[in-house]
């Protein structure tokens, strides 16, 4: 078994990570932390304790509630989705929740949950980074204890997904949320495996996909799966600032199955200051990376929709 915790930011591909890190045969879910960045924080804590609550198989797991604050805020049309998910009748047949609370605060919660495991853990972060780095400012001593950090976010092409003043349209959100704090774990010795915009690009959400879904809603997860991506706008047409991509479950199911996707070692440096603030870039001499580039796209929705049917 490998210890995974899982640190997400209750967007809706974050909560489908959850539930499929809850599915994988071969790991050790050993904490969650939420930070309230790509959504408000109580309904992504709620809808995150739920979702352990019904598709956890009876695993006990607490959820622990970031009070990390970033420097550019997610557009609140995006955060408010969160409301929407926690209130999805699948997790609320019961009328109660009973996984609780952790009692500190995430990045404190990051550091007892990795130094009680025995072993090493592997932490899979779908959302900014600011909770990992205040970990590693309180107790850099984590470090010897992560075996490896999969992050969705960043992107090494200069075609950024945020369309805000003040910045260039290289950056991705995730980093521009706190772009210090990407910097603060790049200045780290964790060995890091990035999935950035370049391999999303492979997996948008369409609606030949959420077809399939609806076809397999028999499967309770898959249900969750169609439900939570009715939400949020598919590539139709043409791309928009507001089309979704499966970033975060691509990011989770490689994490798992390494076979899916492509990689190369690059070396790289990241932005803190001026418009391109967030900005991951290649650069001789640079800290060095392992960067997902190219999806089997067909196999990876098929995995989703295997370990999704492990929790009928
Ligand atoms: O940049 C991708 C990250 C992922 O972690 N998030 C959404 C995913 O959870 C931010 C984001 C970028 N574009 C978005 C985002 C959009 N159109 N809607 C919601 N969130
Ligand atoms: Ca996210």
């Amino acid at each position: 078994m490998r210890n995974v915790y899982f640190n997400h930011d209750g967007s809706v591909d974050d909560l489908v990570s959850l539930l499929l890190l809850l599915q994988m045969p071969d790991v050790h879910l050993t904490g969650v932390g939420v930070i309230g960045a790509d959504a408000y924080l109580e309904p992504a804590v709620s809808a995150s304790r739920k979702v352990i609550d019904r598709f956890s198989h009876g695993a006990t797991l607490n959820v622990a509630a970031s009070n990390s604050r970033g420097v550019h805020p997610f557009p609140k049309e995006w955060r408010m989705d969160a409301f929407s998910l926690d209130a999805l009748p699948i997790l609320n047949e019961s009328g109660t929740i009973n996984t609780p609370i952790a009692s500190k605060p995430a990045h404190l919660d990051l550091i007892d949950k990795v130094q009680a495991t025995a072993g090493k853990t592997t932490l899979v972060m779908t959302g900014p980074l600011t909770d990992l780095a205040r970990a590693l400012e309180t107790d850099p001593s984590i470090a010897d204890k992560i075996d490896r950090l999969y992050w969705m976010g960043g992107t090494l092409d200069n075609r950024g997904n945020v369309a805000e003043p003040e910045q260039d349209g290289t950056v991705e959100w995730n980093a521009y949320w706190d772009p210090q704090a990407v910097k603060t774990v790049w200045d780290s010795p964790l060995t890091i495996q990035m999935v950035g915009l370049e391999s999303t690009h492979q997996v948008p959400l369409t609606p030949a996909v959420r077809q399939h879904w609806a076809t397999l809603r028999q499967h309770p997860a898959l249900d969750f799966i169609g439900q939570g991506y009715a939400l949020v706008p598919p590539l139709e047409h043409f791309e928009t600032n507001s089309t979704y991509f499966l970033w975060d479950v691509l990011t989770t199911v490689a994490s798992d199955t390494p076979s899916l996707v492509t990689t190369k070692t690059v070396t790289t440096d990241v932005l803190t200051t001026g418009p391109g603030q967030g900005r991951t870039f290649e650069v001789a001499d640079g800290r060095p990376i392992t960067l997902v580039t190219t999806v089997d796209h067909d196999g990876f929705f098929r995995r989703i929709d295997e370990l999704a049917q492990l929790a009928d």
